[in-house]
């Protein structure tokens, strides 16, 4: 399969499409009254119906206090070799059943609101972990590339080979996030970086690390994740 990508930077006007779509104000300096009226009518453009009672029905697990961070709780968990992955050369791929396909640098993830949250991490392996995790919301790249109705699943791809579905619905939720950051530190090599998955919602087998592609699917394929396919539960949820 060949991927034709347009190269897509995240623009003041994606920004302003983002930041209406979910209510979170962004400061953009300079941004003259007529460009911004112009960009107005883009903010109305919803998301499709059935994205939206998802985001609308979704409840947040309860979190942990900053001072219940288990800093060396958090094991290395990686099933084959860690891939060193250059931050500036970096894209985030997010495409599949989406009408904006894009691909974001760090520098853009950067720009979208921060998220930081601490949960307990679960390994099926017997270890668990509270960790702070700092990124962006998933909820918020997947509105930016306009999912299409007939988006069901979403599969993340990693440098390292490993592979990764989770059901939309998870994805979506307030406390999935691409994290970068850890225990308030940028993301170490071993535990992702630039960029992996963290959520409150799903065993640690799901949380991908070294993401490079997010791609919205209408089907699972028989290949549904890394752990999954040698037997692991699909859902995997906590
Ligand atoms: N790309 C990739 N992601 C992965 C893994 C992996 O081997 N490769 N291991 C998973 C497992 S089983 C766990 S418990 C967590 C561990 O994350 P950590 O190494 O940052 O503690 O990463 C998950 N994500
Ligand atoms: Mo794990």
């Amino acid at each position: 399969m060949s991927l034709i990508l347009p190269k897509r930077n995240l623009s003041r006007r994606t920004l302003l499409q983002l930041s209406g779509l979910s209510g979170v104000s962004l400061f953009l300096g300079g941004c003259s009254s007529s460009l911004f009226s112009s960009t107005v009518g883009q903010i109305s453009e919803p998301l499709n119906q059935s994205m939206q009672s998802l985001l609308l029905t979704q409840k947040p697990v309860p979190e942990f206090p900053v001072s219940a961070i288990e800093p060396d709780s958090l094991l290395i968990n990686t099933f084959d070799f860690t891939p060193n992955i250059d931050p500036v050369q970096f894209r985030l791929i997010i495409d599949g059943e989406v009408n904006n396909p894009m691909q974001l640098t760090m520098a853009d993830i950067q720009k979208l609101p921060l998220t930081s949250m601490v949960i307990r991490h679960i390994c099926v392996e017997g270890w668990a972990a509270i960790v702070q995790w700092g990124g962006v919301r998933l909820r918020d790249l997947v509105a930016l590339v306009q999912p299409k109705s007939s988006a069901r699943y979403v599969y993340f791809k990693s440098a390292d080979g490993y592979y990764e579905s989770w059901d939309l619905a998870s994805a979506v939720h307030p406390q999935t996030l691409m994290a970068y950051q850890k225990n308030g530190q940028p993301l170490s090599v071993d535990n992702g970086a630039p960029l992996r998955l963290a959520a409150p919602i799903k065993l640690g087998y799901k949380q991908s690390k070294w993401v490079t592609q997010i791609k919205l699917v209408s089907n699972l394929s028989p290949a549904k994740g890394y752990w999954e396919d040698q037997g692991y539960e699909w859902f995997g949820g906590l």
